[in-house]
């Protein structure tokens, strides 16, 4: 923090003081509300039901001294989590399906939504989080402060009151909008998990989360029962294993009668898995399917695999999965990420997405940025979703969209599920930047209904992050009217976060650009970063390809054949320069400098006018949240217009950096009408490699 910044915050800590309880992000979007009375009538008592009938209470906004009724009632068009509402009565099949019910009303009535009678069911069954969280407490790309289940630094396995207290909040947030499971730790597992001192912390987590519907589960590694089971193998044929697998199930359901399963990364990224004993994925993950089967539990089982010497990563997942369809358990579900390399600001969807016809598959999204700025830059990625999700795959017909393959509608699957890897740490806020909360929001409610649109979900989250109105605790003095509240915040605020998203796409990879970062940090530009001892598959260049003739991977059928795991007409699309769409085209071509693109510019010249529009986007945004002051607590305000100025000075790097770099290989000048280069290469290449964070 710098000196200017260090004086406002302890102004705003004095300030407060004297005012009462700051705006610190710490409720997200459940701001305590100046509540209405109302009457709650239920015709059952449970956990679930009081806090269904206690958030009524608390944050009522209806007619005053109304009668609110929440009933159990078997409705066969209802999903186990969905409700059918009414302004004044919830009725489900479950009490999750009460509790969903109140916060869809609340909800409504605070974003001033009319409610009609209607039945709502969930999209997916399973809305699950990904914490990458290790025992140590420290969180695998989280950039919001270390573990809230994981302690730092002492005892990882205590449990204090303040534990159970953030525990509540988190299990309350997310119930709110219908997330209901939660993995508990990194993917990159500590066998240490499978342990009795973790199990029974997992309990004493999943007691708290319970009320809530928060499923939990946990991440394993495959080598467990010989890293900590004292076993020779851990060959998932092996008829010891198989016995240390089942008894390890065991004893969890004996503390955790409703443990949701395993998430398994295996034979990926040098982690241990079947393949260590020639044996396959499906061999792997029915060994472990069929240890769940009596208590009903699930493996989910990552399908993020790439070796280094194969001559193209994004063929690779699809290469060794599809083989295997047909092979795996009804209770194993392969969990696929959106793109087929790595969670990059664009790509195209993975080919695995309808392709698995007879295995059913989750998609895997990355909440946290680790490739889109970290908590520093503000990035909406509810319409990164919404694109992948409404990708047409085409594998049973038009329309056969992501969505539609994977929530069961086109493919006959016992479950449904959607995971989300989280941005959630102890910063006060949750997510270290309070924008970054818009995407733990998006995700649970794209989750719930893949089919809202990104104008609700952000006109929702602005509402109820920002909306001064009958709040507790607003610091805004309010001399305006809910009208210009919404001309001069909500509008504004709701324009630059859904097109956040493809500023960082064009400042940091435009044109289907990818994976250019400098080495693992994953947050300033590297295109030139290719040390000697690093894998190739591992640098940007192996990825971008430039060179004097042009720039791109060339994945037509005459380059890596990527093309031919689409299903047609895409394959032809993408195959042919003139057909493939200019936002993937350097994905899927190695294309001339001078190639003329649509609008009759050179690629060159379209690459440096990506690159400064990005820019000039965040340089927007700046003067868009200036403008907010008046209708936002100063606590948030300098919070967001700081953050804003850190990415703008980042977006500069970005575009110079690239440009400079590119350049040496196009040798064409950069359009005059477009601002020059502030940045020396050189300086850059430097700077990136020693302080790859927090360039100032
Ligand atoms: C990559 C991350 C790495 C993760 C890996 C994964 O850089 O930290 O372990 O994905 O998803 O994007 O397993």
């Amino acid at each position: 923090m710098n000196f200017s910044k260090q004086i406002i915050s302890l102004f705003t800590i004095i300030v407060l003081s004297f005012v009462g309880h700051s705006e610190n992000g710490h409720d997200a979007w459940l701001r305590p509300k100046k509540a209405k009375t109302v009457n709650v009538i239920t015709s059952k008592q449970s956990p679930t039901i009081s806090i269904a009938k206690n958030e009524l209470i608390q944050s009522w906004q209806g007619t005053e001294g109304a009668t609110v009724t929440l009933r159990i009632k078997r409705n066969k068009s209802l999903k186990s989590d969905g409700f059918k509402i009414s302004e004044n009565s919830i009725q489900a099949n479950t009490d999750l399906g009460l509790l969903y019910g109140v916060y869809e009303l609340l909800r409504r009535q605070q974003t001033g939504v009319s409610i009609k009678e209607e039945i709502i069911n969930p999209s997916y069954d399973r809305r699950i989080l990904n914490h990458w969280d290790n025992p140590n407490g420290s969180i695998e790309r989280g950039y919001a402060g270390k573990s809230i289940f994981w302690h730092y630094g002492k005892d990882s396995l205590a449990v204090t009151d303040g534990d159970i207290k953030l525990w509540k909040e988190y299990a309350r947030i997310n119930a709110s909008i219908g997330i209901n499971g939660a993995v508990l730790n990194n993917v990159n597992a500590s066998p240490m998990m499978l342990t009795a001192g973790y199990l029974e912390k997992v309990k004493a987590i999943t007691e708290v989360l319970r009320p809530y519907g928060v499923k939990t589960y946990i991440s394993i590694k495959f080598s467990s029962p010989s890293l900590i089971g004292g076993l020779k193998t851990s060959d998932p044929l092996d008829t010891e294993v198989i016995t240390w697998w089942n008894n390890k199930i065991k004893e969890i359901y004996k503390l955790i009668p409703d443990f949701g399963g395993f998430l398994v990364k295996a034979s990926s990224e040098g982690q241990p898995g079947p393949q260590d004993y020639g044996r396959t994925h499906a061999d792997g993950a029915n060994m472990l399917a069929d240890a769940f089967k009596p208590y009903g539990g699930i493996v989910m089982w990552r399908a993020f695999v790439y070796s280094s010497n194969d001559v193209d990563r994004a063929k690779q997942a699809y290469t060794e999965f599809v083989p295997l369809d047909g092979q795996f358990r009804d209770n194993v579900i392969i969990q696929v990420k959106n793109g087929p390399v790595d969670f990059q600001p664009r790509e195209p969807f993975s080919s695995l997405f309808g392709a698995l016809k007879k295995t059913i598959i989750m998609p895997e999204l990355q909440i946290t940025q680790e490739y889109l700025g970290h908590s520093t830059h503000l990035a909406y990625l509810g319409t990164m979703w919404k694109e992948f999700l409404e990708s047409d795959t085409y594998q049973k017909g038009p329309g056969s969209t992501v969505a539609k393959s994977t929530d069961g509608s086109l493919y006959n699957q016992k479950i449904s599920a959607i995971a989300g890897v989280s941005n959630i740490g102890l910063d006060t806020n949750w997510t270290g930047h309070t924008f970054a909360q818009s995407n733990w929001y998006a995700f649970g409610r794209l989750a719930w209904n893949h089919e809202l649109t990104n104008d609700q979900i952000t006109e929702e989250w602005i509402t109820l992050t920002f909306s001064p109105f009958d709040v507790e605790n607003s610091q805004v003095k309010i001399d305006f009217s809910k009208q210009d509240w919404s001309n001069h915040f909500l509008k504004p605020v709701k324009h630059m976060m859904l097109d956040s998203r493809e500023a960082v796409v064009d400042y940091m990879m435009p044109l289907g650009l990818h994976h250019i970062f400098s080495a693992n940090e994953h947050y300033g530009p590297g295109p030139w970063y290719a040390p000697a001892r690093v894998r190739k598959d591992w640098t940007p260049p192996y990825y971008h390809k430039a060179d004097s003739l042009g720039i791109g991977f060339d994945r037509t059928e005459t380059g890596s054949n990527a093309v031919s795991q689409y299903e047609e007409p895409l394959r032809s699309e993408f195959n042919n320069i003139e057909t493939c769409p200019e936002n993937l085209l350097l994905w899927f071509h190695h294309v001339s400098w001078d190639y003329k693109m649509k609008n009759g510019k050179t690629l060159w010249d379209n690459l440096c006018y990506h690159y400064d529009a990005g820019l000039q986007k965040v340089r927007e945004f700046q003067k868009i949240w200036d403008k907010t002051k008046p209708y936002v607590d100063s606590e948030r305000f300098y919070e967001v217009q700081s953050k804003l100025r850190d990415q703008s000075r980042n977006a500069q790097v970005w575009k110079d950096g690239c440009l400079l770099y590119f350049q040496e290989f196009s040798k064409m000048p950069i359009p005059y009408d477009i601002e020059r280069p502030i940045h020396d290469l050189e300086d850059l290449k430097i700077s990136t490699m020693k302080r790859p964070l927090n360039y100032k």
